[in-house]
């Protein structure tokens, strides 16, 4: 397997991200959204607590600390779209009642189809990734989350800017995010915009918060990041210089990968169209030595580690 080229690894260094079209093939794509339709019309509704998914930083997000999510590293679970619940508790049931059909309902599946889902599992353990990761200098890259984002029609929530390091820290930084268009993302669909370059240091590109588990209590809270803030080789970049920012709204066509370097920043919009976004994306870390993943990190390692991309 050939990885990536020269010039590929030259814009993702130079930029934070790259985008590869037509990287899965048409029977990758239909066997992924037939397995998507299949996760969102069976998951059942009796044994849910109907768990929102926002990934804001004010407090009434607070809801995402529940068990349900801390818990769901090693599993298939389903988080609803805030505008798809009623946001008073029904009086039979105190919960709160879908406003939409639950295939429609949802934002986001996660967090381990790449172990737990066949289709999901070919297209995201394979050689090809491992190739594709040796090009970026992987020493022993792990497969840590992977999600599903459905950014449902008309409803489908915004992702604010973000760093997906701030996520899934290890010291030093490492996380690198591959992100595959399931349907057409362009403007208006709640594509990913992406700030070119604010991965390096001298662009602001520093991991200075983490998302990480409440001490001593259920939940997760962003806290003050005191380990290293940029991947291993960048750090020679610390001086600060005024930058332009430069925000590219991609617009990419079904099958299409974008890697995303684990400091970049990024983030998408509200889906305001009357179609769906659907996205799987997986995250890889370093697990050679050298590298700590963090215990305060919301997501913990399964038994036995998280799944290894070199066989
Ligand atoms: O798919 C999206 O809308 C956002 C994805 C994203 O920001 C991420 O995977 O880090």
């Amino acid at each position: 397997m050939s990885g990536l080229t020269e010039d590929q690894v030259a814009f993702f260094r130079e930029n934070g991200y790259l985008v590869l079209p037509d990287y899965l093939s048409q029977t990758e794509i239909t066997s992924l959204l037939e397995e998507t339709n299949t996760l969102l019309n069976d998951f059942s509704l009796e044994t849910h607590p109907l768990t929102q998914f926002t990934t804001g930083d004010d407090d009434s997000t607070a809801h995402v600390g529940d068990d349900y999510f801390l818990n769901s590293g090693d599993k298939i679970r389903f988080f609803f779209e805030p505008d798809a619940l009623t946001t008073e508790p029904d009086p039979l049931t105190g919960r709160a009642a879908l406003l939409k059909p639950k295939n429609l309902a949802v934002n986001k599946i996660g967090h381990s189809l790449h172990t737990l889902s066949p289709p999901f599992k070919a297209v995201s353990l394979n050689e090809r990734n491992a190739a594709i990761a040796r090009s970026l200098g992987f020493v022993d890259p792990r497969v840590l989350q992977s999600m599903l984002i459905c950014k449902q029609p008309s409803i489908g929530g915004a992702v604010p800017s973000h760093q997906d390091s701030e996520f899934l820290y290890t010291d030093p930084p490492s996380a690198v995010g591959w992100w595959y268009a399931l349907q057409d993302a362009g403007p208006g669909n709640g594509t990913l915009g992406m700030w070119k370059g604010s991965h390096k240091g001298r662009k602001g590109g520093h991991i200075k918060r983490r998302f990480a588990r409440k001490e001593g209590s259920l939940g997760t809270e962003f806290i003050q990041n005191e380990g290293p803030s940029l991947p291993r080789g960048q750090e020679e970049e610390k001086v600060s210089e005024p930058t332009e920012d430069e925000l590219e709204i991609l617009h990419v066509n079904a099958g299409s990968l974008v890697l995303i370097h684990g400091n970049v920043v990024h983030k998408s919009e509200k889906n305001t169209s009357e179609r769906s976004r659907y996205a799987y994306t997986f995250h890889v870390i370093e697990g050679g030595e050298g590298w700590e993943y963090d215990e305060r990190n919301w997501l913990q390692p399964p038994e036995g580690g998280f799944s290894k991309l070199y066989q």
